[in-house]
């Protein structure tokens, strides 16, 4: 069981406790865990012979959004009780055969939807109205040669929006106050939304001048963005995933991106991740940023904060906070 210990400022610790970290969970989640527990990081590189000594001990699993972690890992951890994830998506998660162990696994909803909302509307903002180069223009002194192309006014335009859930949301609360109409897709409408649904990403495509991607990632979302929802969207519109790399086929988008089959693109996630395809690299009609939409000190804590005290409760035998819906409802039966 849990031992209990007082440390020197007189505040109880789970000392004894082991958690296993996977690669890159972020520092300030590491830090707060660190606070109370022993917490090696795991490292695939390391062989099996370092895991096979802590996998005995090991009670929690930290892990982060882009960690995968397949049931064949879980399955050597025969102590776990416990999979606490630092971000909303878990699609690199095994939930079934974490279910399976009787593992609950948690994420962070809700504490970064501001934060990735504003980055889905920056990425638009950036893309249509030509930012990154606007800014080349005044750095490399170009101004006084001459004017700038001319941007794409993003007021009054049609927003369209794949996924249409806590950031989906967010998203067209946001397009609502630039004057944007709002339409949607997602497996079931949402006719409480008051937003135009459209059945298919490729029907949706073609009524929208910015198409913006924020579903879950993993395979019911895989390459859902493909060659012909792109041929829907067209030359004078613009594509933003904020999603999961997956959601979009990379090889097509950017072949349609060099042959003009659509305006432009605002890209914060990749196929594979931290590689992006160089030949998106010098394009001028795509914005760039690295994974980084929650990337706030507020919203960084507050993931840290919400992942740590799940991990908590479920070392101590508490409700947990946040579980994954397929957990709750494991949970309810
Ligand atoms: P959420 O509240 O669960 O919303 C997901 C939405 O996607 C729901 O509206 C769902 O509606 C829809 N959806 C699921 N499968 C779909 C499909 N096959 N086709 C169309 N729509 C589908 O999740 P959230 O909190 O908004 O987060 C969404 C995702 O954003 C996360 O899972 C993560 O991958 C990504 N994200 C990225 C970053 C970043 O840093 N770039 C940060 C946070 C989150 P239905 O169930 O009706 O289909
Ligand atoms: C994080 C994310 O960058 O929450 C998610 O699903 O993709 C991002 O917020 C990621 O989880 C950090 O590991």
């Amino acid at each position: 069981m849990i031992g209990q210990s007082m440390n020197s400022r007189g505040v109880f610790r789970l000392s004894q406790l082991d958690i296993l970290a996977m690669p890159k969970v972020h520092p300030l989640y590491l830090q707060a865990l660190k606070a109370v527990y022993k917490v090696h990081t795991y490292s695939p590189e390391a062989g099996p012979e370092a895991l096979a000594e802590l996998a005995p001990r090991s009670v929690g699993l930290a892990a982060g959004g882009e960690s995968v972690v397949p049931g064949a890992l879980l399955a050597q951890l025969p102590a776990l009780k416990m999979l606490s994830v630092f971000g909303v998506g878990y699609d690199g998660i095994d939930v079934q055969a974490a279910i399976a162990q009787g593992v609950p696994v948690t994420h962070t909803p809700g504490v970064l939807t501001d934060d990735v909302a504003d980055l889905a509307m920056a990425l638009v903002l950036s893309v249509a109205r030509l930012v990154p180069q606007a800014d080349q223009h005044v750095r490399q002194g170009r101004w006084p040669q001459g004017a700038m192309p001319l941007g794409r006014k993003v007021s009054g335009a049609r927003m369209g929006i794949v996924g249409l859930g806590r950031i989906g949301q967010a998203i067209a609360r946001r397009a609502a106050a630039f004057n944007m109409s709002i339409a949607y897709t997602t497996r079931t409408e949402k006719p409480e939304s008051g937003y135009t649904y459209y059945p298919t990403a490729a029907a949706l495509a073609a009524a929208v001048d910015f198409l913006v991607v924020i579903t879950p990632g993993g395979a019911g979302t895989r390459h859902l963005i493909n060659a012909e929802v792109l041929q829907a969207l067209g030359p004078q519109s613009y594509l933003v995933n904020v999603a999961r790399g997956s959601v979009v086929d990379e090889e097509a988008l950017v072949k349609a991106l060099a042959g003009g089959v659509i305006a432009g693109a605002g890209l914060d996630v990749f196929a594979n991740e931290p590689q992006v395809p160089e030949a998106l690299w010098s394009m001028p009609n795509v914005v760039l940023t690295p994974h980084m939409a929650s990337a706030t000190h507020q919203t960084r804590q507050a993931m840290a904060d919400l992942a740590f005290a799940n991990m908590q409760a479920g070392l101590s035998g508490q409700p947990l906070l946040t579980p994954v819906p397929e957990c709750a409802a494991s949970q309810e039966r």
